[in-house]
């Protein structure tokens, strides 16, 4: 019985190679080479174009390369067998390394001394302590969880912010809509970690950045958007960057991607880009972990990654 390689996004070919290099009991085949559609049991997708997943009799599971699954929740008329996304280490540290770069690049004034360096000038700036900057993390799942946590080990002051009640050690938690601008109040480096549904779609745009923290050590709020370019209002982004609204931001994702060569967010003073860089689908420890699910779901075991369909995350 065969796993299917679904990817318009990412060379099947490399995904397809390394499958093989570590199940080579398995017969790894590529969309649209679909041969014989009664022996696929497994699907591995990144952007699968619409059709592709039709006429699968025997599909047991569709597996995401990546930790996202906004890309395959989004049609309607998926095949009814469970979804799982990828949550690993590998993964995990990369996004938390992220976003250590970018608060730490935020707090230690970084964009500020490369304008002085580009000038030619020696000055010292003032440093606040990082126990003095209250960082907010939007999603506390496996990727913001971690995150969260590893911020607070640098001593920042963390509080994070999930859809359901949760317990972090050390972290200050808000949940829901009754938690959200009470958590905003205290936040001045906000960190979006969440997945992208149709609740969280279009979610942070000037009414979340005018709900941030304005009374923080950094002179203004940061926004740093790691998850979903549709999750945030780009328009917003740059019309609060314009007004001071918000002090800066760190992007890796975007509406549109590759982010348009005309959007003003290339060169505004006060944004970072990262062409959606934070946190690669590394393919050797991705298609390990893939396999250690396939071989749970096969001797009934519980499975890591499990895709709520109804929570579409
Ligand atoms: P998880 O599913 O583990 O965590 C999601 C978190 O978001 C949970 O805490 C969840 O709340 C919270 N959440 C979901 N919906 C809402 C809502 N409506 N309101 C408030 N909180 C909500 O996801 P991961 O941490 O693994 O990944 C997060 C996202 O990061 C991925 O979906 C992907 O889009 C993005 N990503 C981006 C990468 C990049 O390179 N830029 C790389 C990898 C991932 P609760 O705990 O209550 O369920
Ligand atoms: C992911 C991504 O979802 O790379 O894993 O964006």
């Amino acid at each position: 019985m065969a796993i299917l390689i679904v990817s318009e996004g990412w060379n099947p070919q490399g995904w397809a190679d390394m499958f093989r290099r570590f199940a080579p009991d398995r017969e790894i085949r590529i969309w649209p080479d679909t041969g014989d559609r009664n022996g696929i049991e497994y699907a591995v997708l990144w952007m699968h174009p619409p059709g592709s997943l039709t006429g699968l009799p025997n599909l047991k599971a569709l597996f995401s390369l990546g930790a996202g699954v906004d890309h395959i929740m989004r049609y309607p008329d998926l095949p009814n067998v469970p979804v799982i996304r990828v949550a690993n280490s590998d993964l995990t540290n990369r996004m938390s390394e992220y976003v250590l770069l970018h608060v730490l690049l935020h707090h230690r004034q970084m964009l500020d001394y490369g304008r002085l360096q580009a000038r030619g000038r020696w000055h010292h700036l003032d440093q606040p302590a990082a126990c003095d900057v209250r960082v907010g993390v939007m999603g506390l799942g496996a990727l913001g969880g971690d995150a969260a946590a590893k911020l607070l080990m640098m001593g920042f002051q963390v509080a994070g912010w999930s859809r359901t009640p949760k317990t972090v050690v050390g972290v200050d938690t808000f949940s829901g809509n009754e938690g959200l601008q009470t958590f905003l109040g205290r936040t001045d480096i906000l960190v979006c970690l969440l997945p992208l549904t149709p609740e969280t779609r279009g979610l942070i745009g000037a009414s979340i950045f005018k709900s941030l923290a304005r009374d923080g050590v950094l002179g203004g709020p940061v926004f740093i958007n790691a998850a979903r370019g549709s999750i945030h209002v780009e328009s917003d982004i740059v019309a609060c960057l314009n007004d001071g609204t918000l002090k800066a931001a760190s992007l890796d994702v975007f509406e549109a991607e590759p982010l348009p060569a005309d959007s003003p967010l290339w060169s505004h003073p006060n944004v970072v880009i990262t062409p959606h860089a934070a946190a690669d689908s590394e393919p050797e420890p991705t298609v390990r972990h893939i396999l250690r699910q396939i071989d749970k779901m096969e001797v009934g075991h519980p499975v890591g990654g499990m895709v709520d369909r109804s929570r579409g995350y």
